[in-house]
């Protein structure tokens, strides 16, 4: 080092600077590059943990993704409350995470390849392309251990929930645990603590985890590799688009597999979840119809199940939000967009099939008898329109043919008592808008038993042409039709087309220019 440059190599602790939860940036504009204040012309005084990166860090062509990220996040430009990290390897840096010094081996940024190694993140998109972590558990000794630790987070809240992908392809015995390791107090992150561990089984699919995390101060997130028997074992374990959101995570998680098979076989009426329980010890079920009664349409209902706690809890479960959400599988969490619906159990849900009782009572009462759950299920309440066939197959909501739903069903009764009663002024407009908006719920949800018609969008196939944006306004489509610079369009349907009066007079003008100038120019020549 040059005498006098020792403080550019000071270590600073989060105190002092914060990365702003954003990853170590080997790319960024203000890292310094390999040979930065060296004495010595060839010895770098800067060397990358990853060798990779030694060509890139010190790099001055443009500002890094993760720079632009840092300057958003510090001027408040972006506010994602819930998001706090996301990773699908495809990076060398691994989204800063590190591997453990202590154990015996490490994890292994593997190139997709063989089977039980395949990416997550581009399956069905890209064969033998992308990156997931991997540990082979088909070598050494048993109980070897590999880690990888996040980098240091910070919660802004008391609750996370870690998602992520794995896959167990080694021995029955390989385990995969996840621990929390949380500032000790002293501002080290050093505090472990156990929160799950995921056992191998026989199915090799790619399965999705939940792992709720209540982290209160700064924390790193750790993969626990764990060797079971190497001698009964031709695999590993592998883990891949990992997201971390402060927000609980989902209450039920039902996934059905091959389901594009299920779709194409029309015979299939109805599949029903297994029980699931509710914070408050609801057992609940979702039913799903591959072909409702609306044709081209996925049928998703909720409905209660007979369950252990059904002689301590409430009857008829009435000022609860049930919450169905068809997942959409995009490794990147803010450009999911996942199908997701929600309404609240009401006296007024009553099942024609049993006299007009409330669906909302005791499942042993009100429901029906099923061998699979060996339990009593409620007549469904959903949505016959919830999701269509076609946009089931764009986006990722069948990555590796996989339909992932989540359920909830929570008590949403104190939001009955507000402290001051609202009672705004209604316009005769904002009536008829109310009134169409309960019009348009009534013929979305229905329990399956009763037969409404089903009306159609007015908007599906647009009938606005040029461009037009078609609005529902009560049942009848509306066209806004577009304006360019020089033309916009106009009509019920957007069908003629109108030149901007501003453009026809400069038109108009030139013309008119240019026959004045010729008979000028002509003139002048035939005086010559
Ligand atoms: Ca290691
Ligand atoms: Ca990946």
């Amino acid at each position: 080092l040059l005498p006098g440059k020792e403080h550019n190599f000071v270590k600073y602790d989060d105190s002092f600077i914060t990365d702003l939860n954003t990853p170590y940036d080997y790319e960024s504009l203000m890292h310094y590059e390999p040979f930065s204040f060296n004495k010595n012309q060839s010895i770098p005084t800067i060397t990358a943990k990853i060798p990779e990166f030694d060509n890139i860090i010190g790099q001055r062509l443009d500002l890094s993704a993760i720079d632009l990220e840092r300057l958003n996040r510090m001027y408040n430009c972006t506010s994602t409350h819930t998001f706090l990290d996301q990773c699908s390897f495809e990076f060398e840096n691994i989204c800063g995470m590190i591997q453990g010094t202590r154990d015996d081996l490490d994890w292994v940024h593997q190139l997709s390849s063989a089977a039980g190694q395949e990416d997550h993140t581009l399956s069905g998109r890209c064969k033998g392309a992308g990156y997931v972590m991997y540990f082979s558990t088909s070598s050494g000794t048993a109980d070897e251990v590999a880690i990888l630790e996040s980098r240091i987070l910070y919660p802004k809240r008391t609750q996370q929930c870690l998602q992520f992908f794995y896959k167990i392809t080694g021995s029955l015995s390989d385990k995969l645990i996840v621990w929390l390791k949380e500032d000790d107090g002293t501002g080290n992150v050093r505090k472990m603590r156990k929160i799950q561990t995921f056992q191998a089984d026989t199915d090799y699919n790619w399965k999705i985890a939940h792992v709720n995390l209540n982290a209160q101060k700064k924390f790193r997130y750790v993969f626990q590799g764990l060797k079971g028997n190497p001698n009964s074992s031709s695999g590993g374990i592998a883990i891949d688009d990992v997201t971390l959101t402060e927000t609980p995570c989902p209450t039920a998680v039902w996934v059905l597999r091959n389901f594009s098979q299920i779709l194409k076989n029309t015979s299939n009426s109805v599949i029903q979840s297994p029980r699931f329980y509710s914070p408050e010890g609801y057992g609940f079920g979702v039913s799903l119809y591959p072909h409702s009664r609306v044709s081209g349409y996925t049928r998703i209902g909720f409905h209660m199940c007979s369950g252990e706690n059904d002689g301590v809890l409430e009857w008829p479960a009435l000022n609860r939000q049930a919450i169905l959400t068809v997942l959409d599988q995009d490794p990147d969490i803010l450009k999911r967009m996942s199908a997701s619906r929600s309404f609240t159990t009401s006296k007024d849900h009553v099942s024609s099939g049993a006299n007009g009782t409330i669906i909302w009572e005791k499942p042993s009462v009100a429901g029906k008898f099923d061998a699979s759950c060996n339990c009593y299920r409620t007549t469904d309440w959903g949505w016959n329109n919830f999701i269509s066939h076609s946009q089931l197959r764009r986006r990722s909501f069948l990555k590796n043919d996989d339909l992932i739903i989540f359920a909830e069903f929570h008590d949403i009764s104190h939001l009955n008592k507000t402290e001051v009663p609202v009672e705004p002024e209604q316009s005769a407009f904002m009536e008829g808008l109310i009134l169409e908006r309960q019009k348009r719920a009534a013929q979305h949800m229905e329990p399956v038993q009763e037969r409404l018609p089903y009306l159609e969008d007015p908007c599906d196939p647009n009938p606005c042409q040029n461009d037009g944006v078609c609005v529902n306004v009560k049942g009848r489509a509306s066209c806004r039709c577009p304006s360019g610079h020089a033309f916009f369009f106009t009509g019920e349907r957007c069908q003629s087309r109108q030149v901007h009066g501003n453009i026809l007079g400069m038109a108009v003008g030139v013309i008119a220019g240019t026959v004045v100038l010729t008979i000028v120019l002509i003139s002048m020549m035939s005086r010559r």
